[in-house]
């Protein structure tokens, strides 16, 4: 009987410690901000990998600041690396079309979240962007690190309002 339960807790222990590990198999507790659909592998909701803050948030945090044509003054963006969310949700493909709140979208070479830090920013200065501040959430490129980068093409990619990720 103790033997049973010993086995029975370390079952409970290994199993937790993998869904922990799997990230976007958790179940989100709060509201859906984010939904990555098409090839996913960890998906959570039906076929979908759906993520709230918390989930983002509890990802590995990367800030930097950044000169956008948009905004007058450079702004600090912190978020999770792009590939760490498509990562959770065991996402693969060879592109990826942002959607935003807006209905804006954007063709992404999923090579370019490889190449480049890009992030989802959760937070612009520190504080949460509201969805008339381009929130809840947005992808920035790490413009400053590569001059290819502040260009058209991939301040178009960078879709502010961001809410589905659909992976081809
Ligand atoms: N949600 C959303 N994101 C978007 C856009 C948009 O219309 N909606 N426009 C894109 C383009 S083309 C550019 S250059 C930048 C800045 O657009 P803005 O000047 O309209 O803010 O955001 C990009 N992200
Ligand atoms: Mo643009």
């Amino acid at each position: 009987m103790v033997h049973a339960l010993s086995a029975l807790r370390t079952f409970v222990l290994i199993s937790s410690l993998a869904t922990g590990l799997a990230g976007a198999q958790q179940a989100p507790t709060g509201e859906v901000v984010l939904t990555v659909s098409g090839q996913v592998s960890k998906p959570n909701a039906g076929t979908r990998a759906v993520f709230d803050m918390k989930m983002l948030e509890a990802l590995p945090q990367r800030t930097f600041t950044t000169q956008l044509p948009w905004f007058n003054e450079p702004v600090q963006y912190t978020g999770p690396l792009l590939r760490d969310v498509l990562a959770a949700a065991g996402a693969t493909g060879t592109k990826i079309v942002a959607v935003a709140l807006n209905d804006y979208r954007t063709e992404i070479p999923f090579a370019d979240v490889s190449r480049y830090d890009v992030i989802a920013a959760r937070l612009a200065n520190g504080k949460p962007m509201t969805v008339r501040d381009k929130g809840p959430l947005s992808i920035v490129y790490p413009f400053d690190t590569r001059p290819e980068l502040k260009t058209e093409l991939y301040y178009g990619r960078s879709a502010w309002q961001l809410n589905q990720l659909q992976v081809q």
